[in-house]
């Protein structure tokens, strides 16, 4: 009697103690890395051509601080080519520029002739809470639309004025709501 009982006190405790302490490990690998480095999400875009719907774009996601030379050595062409980037704008996935960021790269900056429309890949769509244009890219709008290829309703936020990273997006009705957007000058 004794061995068996000991045997199934054994066993019992084992089981306990894997319930108990499996997720708490598996939550710590995962969580810790991220904490530290955050991975965001960059697009780089082609100028839209006239009568397009939407930029050709490439998009890939990379520790935050990756250098872009790194990220883009494995990007198709014509990305892979080496030509300016320019950052035009910046998505965060929660307001006050928080959490999460998605960063949007264009060939050049913003021209009255030259603007960018992209889809957010389906793990951003619905998720942008706060955005910025970024100073000295020559764009100076930043459209989110509730479609895909600039369609739907929208809300637009400005680089000096009317900005979008506090709680504009969600006062507009926006907040978790872009599916495309659309940077101009
Ligand atoms: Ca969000």
């Amino acid at each position: 009697m004794l061995p068996t009982l000991r045997s199934r006190s054994i066993a019992v405790a084992l089981l306990l103690f894997s319930v108990v302490t499996l997720p708490a490990v598996q939550a710590d690998s995962i969580a810790s890395p991220e904490r530290a480095r955050p991975l965001d999400t960059l697009c780089f875009l082609l100028p839209v051509a006239p009568g397009a719907v939407q930029s050709e774009q490439w998009c890939a996601k990379a520790l935050r601080g990756t250098p872009l030379d790194e990220i883009l050595a494995n990007a198709p062409e014509p990305f892979a080519s080496s030509h300016t980037n320019v950052n035009l704008g910046v998505d965060y996935e929660n307001s006050n520029l928080g959490g999460a960021s998605f960063t949007w790269w264009g060939t050049t900056g913003c021209t009255s002739s030259i603007s960018y429309i992209g889809n957010y890949p389906a793990e951003w769509v619905d998720r942008v809470s706060s955005a910025i244009v970024v100073s000295g890219s020559g764009c100076n709008w930043f459209y989110h639309f509730n479609d895909n290829d600039e369609s739907g309703s929208y809300y637009y936020c400005g680089l000096t004025v009317h900005k979008c990273d506090q709680d504009q997006l969600y006062i507009q009705g926006f907040d978790n709501a872009a599916n495309s957007m659309r940077i101009t000058a």
